[in-house]
């Protein structure tokens, strides 16, 4: 039996407590405690999924960046053309020792990509030449790995290329983009789990060309977990950076509206992470490298650097929420909603 418990334990007594406390009209997670908040459950006021996540907000301003605001932000780099006529499309990155607050009085000291978890999400159309500069402003040596096709010496592994680009150095990685699809890129510096559950990774979209068929949404999310006490397991669980953010702002939609889902897992610590969406379906393209789907399904399992595209549509206005289903997953934090407005609605 562990001697000291960890947040990990707190968080998961204060769910055995909301589990047995059926009916009960108050109680107060350990967690919530740490918060310093009050959670009341009633039987008129359940919650929506009965889940007593912290109130209050975490600094987004501190933490420079809100996952509200992640979900529709892509990079596309600075567009130019090469004397050859092929796109070049140029990216400037920056890792930083950055700490952000996950949790509501809860800090975690993160090392980030451009001050955000995830990273930047890097997009880009199949053959462009890509030359992402990369500044290592941290503490501690680090790299750009990515996933994709390109030469050894950018693979931004120690032992081929620069290898680990030291603390106050710069490296450009130049490749072209290939295969289009949904990918991703992380630190690759051994302790390979460290570096990565630290916080340094992102999603990076190469686009076919022509282009996929437009619809009304895209938005990108990165599924991750922090182990918040070091002890190589996960504390909370997250998608884009905080945890419980989609629960507490809802993502809006609208009838009908297509959304297409870039969907990354790079959570360390757990073999696999899942997606489930409530009272739909989604068409499913696995690395997003087919332009065919290959699953009508409303769940799917992702290891760790697996990804893909998803596609929905809502017939009917409500709140619908979205959660890995693995439950405890969920319930420390990998949870959020989908609020499906009627057609006519105009967006806030
Ligand atoms: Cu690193």
């Amino acid at each position: 039996m562990k001697q000291t418990l960890s947040r990990r334990d707190f968080v998961g007594a204060g769910f055995l407590a909301a589990l047995s406390a059926a009916g009960a009209a108050l109680f107060k997670t350990p967690l919530a405690q740490a918060a310093g908040e009050t959670h009341h459950l009633t039987a008129e006021n359940p919650g929506m999924q009965n889940m007593p996540e912290p109130q209050g907000e975490v600094d987004h301003l501190h933490n420079g960046f809100n996952p509200s605001g992640t979900l529709y932000d892509f990079d596309y780099g600075r567009l130019s053309r090469l004397a050859s006529g092929q796109p070049l499309r140029e990216y400037q990155v920056i890792a930083t020792d950055h700490t952000i607050e996950i949790m509501p009085g809860i800090e975690f000291p993160a090392w980030a990509y451009n001050g955000r978890i995830p990273g930047p999400t890097l997009r880009c159309t199949e053959g462009d030449r890509l030359r992402i500069k990369f500044i290592n402003a941290s503490t501690h040596p680090h790299s750009m790995h990515f996933h994709g096709i390109h030469p050894a010496e950018m693979d931004g592994v120690p032992g081929a290329g620069p290898g680990l680009i030291p603390s106050g150095s710069s490296f450009t990685y130049e490749f072209d983009a290939y295969p289009f699809g949904l990918h991703l890129y992380h630190c690759h510096a051994f302790p390979l789990a460290r570096h990565i559950a630290k916080g340094l990774y992102g999603a990076f979209i190469i686009d076919p060309q022509p282009l996929r068929p437009a619809v009304e949404q895209e938005m990108v999310m990165v599924m991750h977990g922090f182990d918040v006490d070091f002890d190589n397991h996960n504390d909370f669980y997250a998608v884009n950076g905080i945890p419980f953010h989609y629960q507490k702002h809802p993502i809006p939609l609208r009838v009908g509206e297509q959304v297409r889902l870039y969907l990354v897992n790079i959570l360390e610590y757990d073999l696999l992470n899942s997606f489930h969406l409530h009272a739909n379906f989604f068409h499913y393209y696995p690395t997003g490298t087919r332009l065919e789907p290959s699953e009508y399904t409303d769940t799917i399992l992702q290891t760790q650097a697996q990804r893909g595209i998803l596609e929905f549509a809502f017939q009917q206005p409500g709140m619908y929420m979205f959660h890995a289903h693995n439950t405890e997953f969920a319930e420390l934090g990998w949870t959020g909603a989908f609020e499906v407005l009627p057609r006519e609605a105009s967006r806030v």
